[in-house]
């Protein structure tokens, strides 16, 4: 297992408060030697499970060895992990709390309803109904056997609440899901860009300093995104936050060696932004106080199934199709099952990479069965393929027109958005498959076909039907206000090159 060799030292349940100070590192090696260690000079900590073990060396039990974690399909998993996931209302949130109870996790989480209230503030639904939260934990309880511990929390301006709710829980992993995710959203007014900005910067803040003061120990596996970084005209490859050791930068004859450090980030709206202004806030605190945490810069994702939320209609998570909280494909596939030629935007050569709902949620259990170390900050880009969006475009016609029996058209519209659309694009995808043994499930295909599944049913049809309206993009980055023009009907797209990459281990 690929987590095997870990030790107590990555393990939330470790005891280092008052054993290791952390602050002696940057100072002399007597002053660390006197608050961190006993009297060998050996670092020494406690484990808040097994009190019985006393003083121990925290490298020398791996988790294979320690009865706490015990085997499972994706590596050592602490047993009972109590596992707090911020947003557990959302798309993702929701979904992940299900299938962590399913793996024998203890699931907490907070939300405050936010992204329900953005979706009515923008006249659309989740067009696949989804249950109120009281439904959705009973029906967690009696169809999967889970029970979520959850808190209506505002986790910005309800400080004090989310303070004790962590201090009740003391989780031993922190998942935050709780952020604005939409670049158009936070694109539309001044009003927009700062809520989206002060939501998710600030609230990201306060739980850093929560974390520092209550569960040190406990690690933060934190939404960051692959719009972070932009697509440099330059080509250079999009590394996994940091440059690799061996990245030189050459300037007047002289060179440095750039590893280590952070990648130069180039957002495309002030959400991305408030990824990156997270990005540099976690960062920080990695390094003040030795809080340990995963960026997960995640490509777009798509998708409706995880066999728990397929297993009853009040398991369904939401599903948008609104230009600001609907993702590419998804909106593209309810476009097409309505009829409504798919929107492209611009040219449709711009180039992103992407996840389905499933890996996605397989990519987070890998993140938290094997936490980093203390002070450990690092970042994973998580995808499992990338593709120009002329390419996903034509899949989805092709599986529509073929499967499902509906013609479907492509239609380019004027793109509201600055982006480049004919750009380079190479990111580089390796630790979640390399170090976490992550194996993408689903293909493409597959997972488009399950969406097609579940939105041709008719009740959902009419949901989206209902909601056309608001198919076409509103939002402006220039601040104009007017509807984006059709710059071209396409009937079967041709597109030169083609651009489509899998991880090797997809089926
Ligand atoms: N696009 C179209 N037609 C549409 C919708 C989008 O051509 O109907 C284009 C956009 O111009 C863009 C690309 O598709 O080039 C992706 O747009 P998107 O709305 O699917 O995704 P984006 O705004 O980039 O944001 C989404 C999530 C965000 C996450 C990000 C990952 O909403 O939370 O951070 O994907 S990434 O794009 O890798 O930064």
């Amino acid at each position: 297992m690929y987590n095997a060799e870990c030790t107590c030292w990555n393990c939330p349940a470790i005891d280092l408060t008052g054993r290791v100070d952390f602050r002696a590192c940057g100072q002399s090696r007597e002053v660390f030697n006197q608050g961190s260690s006993d009297s060998d000079g050996q670092i020494v900590a406690e484990c808040k499970r097994r009190p019985e073990l006393g003083l121990f060396d925290p490298m020398a039990v791996t988790f294979e060895e320690c009865p706490e974690w015990q085997a499972t399909s994706c590596g050592y998993l602490l047993k009972d992990m109590r596992v707090m996931i911020l947003g557990i209302d959302g798309y993702l949130g929701w979904t992940l709390a299900l299938w962590l109870g399913s793996l024998g996790c203890k699931v907490s989480g907070v939300d405050n309803f936010a992204r329900r209230g953005w979706a009515r503030e923008r006249g659309a639904y989740s067009v696949v109904p989804i249950a109120r939260m009281t439904e959705r934990l009973q029906a967690a309880r009696e169809v999967l056997g889970i029970d979520i511990e959850f808190r209506d929390i505002d986790i910005l301006n309800q400080r004090t609440r989310l303070r004790e709710f962590i201090d009740e829980i003391r989780p031993e992993v922190i998942v935050h899901y709780g952020e604005c995710p939409s670049a158009p959203y936070s694109m539309i007014d001044m009003e927009h860009a700062t809520y989206v900005q002060q939501n998710n910067v600030l609230g990201t803040l306060g739980v850093l300093f929560m974390m520092r003061d209550l569960v040190p120990e406990t690690s933060l596996v934190k939404l960051g995104t692959m719009g972070e970084y932009g697509t440099p005209l330059t080509g250079r490859p999009l590394f996994e936050g940091m440059f690799p050791a061996d990245a030189v930068l050459q300037w007047n004859d002289r060179e440095w060696s750039l590893g280590g450090e952070l990648t130069p980030r180039d957002p495309v709206s002030f959400y991305h932004v408030s990824k990156v202004q997270d990005t540099y806030n976690v960062y920080e605190a990695c390094k003040y106080w030795w809080l340990r945490s995963y960026d997960v810069m995640q490509g777009i994702i798509y998708g409706v199934h995880t066999p728990q939320v397929a297993d009853d209609p009040r398991l369904r998570t939401r599903f948008d199709i609104e230009e600001c909280l609907g993702t590419v494909i998804n909106r593209f596939v309810s476009q097409a099952v309505i009829g409504f030629p798919l929107t492209l935007y611009g040219s449709g050569s711009q180039i992103r990479g992407f996840i389905s709902l499933e890996d996605a949620m397989q990519c987070m259990t890998r993140l938290i069965v094997q936490p980093p170390e203390p002070g450990q900050y690092d970042v994973v880009n998580q995808m499992s393929g990338f593709y120009n969006l002329r390419y996903l475009a034509d899949t989805i016609a092709k599986i529509g027109s073929r499967e499902f029996n509906m013609p479907v058209l492509i239609q380019r519209v004027e793109n509201p958005r600055v982006e480049s659309d004919v750009h380079p694009f190479e990111p580089i995808f390796n630790k979640l498959p390399n170090r976490f043994g992550f194996q993408p499930g689903v293909t493409l295909e597959e997972e488009i076909y399950r969406i097609f599944e579940l939105l041709t049913q008719p009740h959902i049809k009419e949901r989206i039907a209902a909601k056309k309206d608001l198919i076409l993009p509103r939002t402006w980055w220039s601040g104009i206000e007017k509807q984006v023009e059709t710059l071209e009907i396409v009937e079967e797209i041709k597109y030169e090159p083609a651009v489509a990459h899998y991880l090797p281990q997809l089926r």
